[in-house]
């Protein structure tokens, strides 16, 4: 089994290629990432000389390339991710989530292979109290909610159009190592090891549910294997968390775990102006992927965010390289003679 996987550089994309290369001996992975700001090979350095394991440097919009690259199945994880970016300048949202969503889709469509896209929570816009169910009207209400939103229509309408064997899943907030510091939870923990204010927008009351990042590629794992075309399947950790209280608690993680005062960290938590549009609460009934695959996340939010917290202060150097811009220079070093 040869997979595409599409933005293997960055966070869950990452995650997922070091999970599929260790569950399923004898797969082979081609990960396909453009390296945005948000790729970053050193992600994935501990696989890069596995053989299994190629990476292409390329755009999920380039036809031409992909059509030249072999493989049975395509995983796509590509896309622009971050809200607070769509909100300041949302064509690259459109370019790749729509556009370059669509191109990869013309591939699959002559190849007539699996393909699974990675879609989000988000899609369903905001709601104060209930579930979303998969058959939930999708209301996307920031730039990027509306081109994954978009995205989810077009891979929905190739099924329906051409029979693509497509399946979309929809996941709740992500959390764990390897997360580009820009999202909430790394933001958190890298500011208060560096004693920076700590942003909470608007009044901090504002909903989200947490899931671990390796239950979530669990879950596509599954999803890729046994899923059935033309469904959409919920991914979420049941785990709901208005962000004052989840910023609390990784500031009083990380005191506690540097032997600094709780006091002192929980100083450095400042309110700024809210996120335009900011949806006030997510929250999923993910119990279609349980009934049907028997997937129920594995970890526990308490030993997840101790096991996070953990991670980002064992690797400090992999996001301050980050903050600092040096991890840009690594693929160039790595990589750069043969990709020019
Ligand atoms: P990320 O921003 O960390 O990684 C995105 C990757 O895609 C990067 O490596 C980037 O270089 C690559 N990329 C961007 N544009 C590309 C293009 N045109 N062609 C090829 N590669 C390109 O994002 P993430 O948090 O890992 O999210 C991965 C997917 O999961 C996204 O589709 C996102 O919408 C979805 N999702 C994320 C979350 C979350 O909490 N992070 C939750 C639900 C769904
Ligand atoms: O500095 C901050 N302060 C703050 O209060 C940041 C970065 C965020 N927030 C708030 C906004 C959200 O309510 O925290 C919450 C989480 O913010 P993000 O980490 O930016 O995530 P969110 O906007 O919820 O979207 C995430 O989950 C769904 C991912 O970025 C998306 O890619 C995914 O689809």
């Amino acid at each position: 089994m040869k997979i595409l996987v599409t933005g293997g550089a960055g966070f869950i994309g990452s995650n997922f290629i070091r999970h599929i290369l260790s569950a399923h001996p004898g797969y082979r992975i081609i990960n396909l990432d453009k390296l945005t700001y948000a790729g970053n090979l050193e992600n994935l350095s501990d696989v890069e000389n596995n053989p299994d394991y190629r990476f292409v440097k390329g755009d999920i919009g380039d036809r031409g390339l992909i059509e030249g690259i072999e493989f049975d199945a395509v995983v796509n994880f590509a896309a622009e991710s971050h809200v607070d970016r769509s909100i300041i300048d949302a064509s690259p949202f459109l370019q790749t989530n729509v556009v370059g969503t669509q191109g990869l889709l013309e591939v699959v469509r002559k190849r007539n292979c699996r393909f699974v896209h990675i879609s989000t929570d988000e899609v369903y816009g905001s709601t104060p109290d209930g579930l979303f169910a998969e058959d939930s009207p999708v209301m996307p209400n920031s730039p990027y909610a509306a081109s994954k939103a978009s995205s989810d229509l077009l891979v929905r309408a190739y099924h329906e159009t051409y029979g693509i064997e497509a399946i979309i899943t929809r996941c709740s907030n992500n959390y764990g190592p390897f997360q580009f510091p820009e999202k909430l939870i790394p933001l958190v923990i890298a500011n208060a090891l560096e004693g920076r204010p700590v942003p909470v927008y608007g009044d901090g009351r504002n909903v989200r549910d947490w899931i671990h990042v390796l239950d979530h590629c669990k879950a596509v794992d599954l999803v890729f294997h046994r899923g059935r075309p033309g469904e959409v399947y919920n991914i979420g950790g049941n785990n709901e968390w208005l962000n004052i209280d989840l910023v609390r608690l990784l500031l009083s993680t990380v005191a506690r775990r540097t032997g600094k005062t709780e006091t002192g960290a929980l100083g450095l938590i400042t309110f700024v102006e809210d996120r335009a549009g900011h949806d006030r609460r997510y929250a999923i009934d993910a119990s279609k992927i349980g009934r049907e695959l028997g997937w129920r996340p594995e970890t526990g939010f308490e030993e997840g965010m101790e096991k996070t917290v953990e991670w980002y202060l064992a690797n400090r150097e992999w996001w301050a390289r980050i903050i600092s811009g040096q991890y840009r220079e690594y693929y160039k070093v790595q990589y750069g003679q043969r990709l020019g």
